[in-house]
């Protein structure tokens, strides 16, 4: 028997209100695991703290897995929340409906249109937006941008169907709902700001005009780590209710929200849930960004060559484990200093959370999409550094263990996959070149920052650090670095 109704559910797992008293006020793009842990889980709280019509309708933008797994389950899974100090578990009642705007873009536009929605939420993933960030404008040669340019009333990507959503609002008198960006980009909101204008002065200047004027788009830092589902998962929830759950999602106990209060229709109480509103996320963004998921990457790309599967494993790997400590103080120390945080309980933490014994997240879908992550997680940094006079070793070291990835080299793994939006560019750049000739070719890209790609100093590091890791064992490159960065 499949989970349909919270009759099913025993009565410690329920959300702690009647879901069906609460209306949809929420449109959410991107229905991965991410949102069903974190933003999902978040008004969850705050509806069972506050109440209101905050439910989410959930959107799955290209394949129709996730919404087909929340559809027949009338929106209800199970969040199980995994730490070294056990493992808790609850139903989570806030998403009310899930659909996919591949099928048919028409039923989120009408949501998006209606007078009820106030927010539209979304985790897309950096790549699907279609930004080009240099001019923060959009990349009109996105795929997706490029399509909704030429079909404007039937989009399919992101930018499409917010302009689209607008646009209809607009014509309706209605006022704009507010949009809020959850991706892992540094001023998220800024950045979706700039192409959704653009993208609508490219159709309608007029109608661009209002949304400058007009919508809220409020940055926020998001943070929780949250490994794709798997049998695991499911069979766990499964014996937790009773019956089936195809829509579980496990993740770990902690997590943080700082997002700009910005929300001029109205939004869930979601301190409540311990949400953190203040009126300047960038410092939060920088911090998680280069700290975190800067470690996360580079530990990510040496890790799945070394052998590590998941990023316990890494922190298993005294060599390796020494090289994430030492990349946690680097970007710490590029960092302004941020009112009432403590960069080194924050490295601190992190390095706990990586340990969860509980959490497998793969090395490899950490490494997926590097174009789209390097350059706020890594490259960011660099200038930072070189302003105050600080070692970059630690981002050369990331920055070839990247590369390393791109290259496709197998001497000392299997055969795998290159998952990301430009795979085909960078296996040009990097198939079957020396080291020196990698990092030419990815100096020539509009990748790099111009003043990181023009940082000579920096990129005779990476290539010294390249070179052996295109034909030695990783697991020996990574032992020499680490001895070296003991003082050894
Ligand atoms: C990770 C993030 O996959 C990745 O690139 O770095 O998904 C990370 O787990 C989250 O940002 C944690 O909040």
């Amino acid at each position: 028997m499949r989970l349909t109704s919270l009759g099913q559910v025993p009565a410690d797992l329920r959300p702690g209100y009647d879901p069906a008293a609460h209306g949809v006020g929420i449109v959410h793009l991107g229905l991965g695991a991410f949102h069903k842990a974190h933003q999902a889980a978040l008004t969850d709280l705050a509806l069972a703290s506050s109440g209101g019509d905050w439910r989410i309708l959930g959107v799955s933008l290209r394949s129709p897995k996730a919404s087909g797994e929340l559809h027949p389950q009338n929106g209800l899974y199970t969040l199980i929340e995994k730490g070294a100090e056990g493992t808790t578990a609850r139903v989570i009642g806030a998403i009310a409906d899930a659909v996919c705007s591949a099928d048919d873009p028409e039923p989120v536009l009408a949501a998006m249109a209606a007078e009820a929605t106030k927010i539209v939420s979304l985790t897309v993933t950096e790549k699907a937006y279609g930004l080009d960030r240099a001019a923060q404008g959009c990349d009109p040669s996105h795929p997706a941008v490029a399509a909704d340019l030429a079909t404007p009333h039937a989009p399919q990507g992101v930018l499409g169907l917010l302009t689209e959503a607008l646009r209809r609002r607009h014509e309706a008198g209605l006022a704009p709902f507010t949009v809020l960006c959850c991706d892992n980009l540094p001023e998220n909101g800024v950045l979706l700001r700039g192409a959704v204008v653009d993208f609508a002065r490219r159709l309608d200047p007029a109608l661009s005009e209002w949304i400058a004027k007009e919508v809220a788009f409020p940055s926020t830092m998001v943070d929780r780590i949250t490994p794709a589902a798997t049998g695991a998962t499911l069979a766990e929830a499964a014996t937790l209710l009773g019956c089936e759950d195809l829509a579980a999602v496990e993740t770990e106990r902690f997590f943080q929200w700082v997002v700009e209060d910005s929300f001029p229709l109205g939004r869930p109480d979601w301190e409540a849930a311990g949400v953190i509103f203040t009126d300047d996320v960038s410092a939060f963004e920088a911090m998680k960004l280069r700290m975190l998921n800067g470690t996360h990457s580079m530990l990510a790309n040496a890790g799945f060559h070394a052998g590590d599967a998941h990023v316990r494993d890494v922190m298993a790997d005294a060599p390796l484990a020494t090289l994430v400590r030492r990349h946690l103080a680097a970007a710490a120390a590029t960092l302004p200093p941020i009112e009432g945080i403590d960069t080194g309980a924050y490295a601190e933490a992190l390095l706990r959370r990586f340990e969860n014994p509980a959490i497998a997240h793969e090395t490899f879908q950490i490494a997926m999409d590097g174009s789209e992550k390097m350059p706020q997680r890594i490259f960011a940094a660099i200038p930072d550094a070189r302003r105050a006079d600080l070692p970059v070793r630690a981002f050369a070291f990331a920055t070839a263990a990247w590369l390393r990835h791109v290259s496709g080299r197998t001497h000392d793994c299997a055969p795998y996959d290159l998952r990301d939006p430009i795979a085909d560019r960078l296996h040009a750049l990097a198939a079957e070149q020396d080291a020196a000739g990698i990092v030419a070719g990815l100096r020539r890209t509009e990748i790099l920052p111009p003043a990181v790609a023009r940082d000579d100093g920096f990129w005779s590091e990476v290539t010294g650090i390249l070179a052996p890791m295109l034909s030695q064992p990783m697991t020996d490159v990574i032992a020499r670095e680490a001895a070296r960065a003991s003082g050894a």
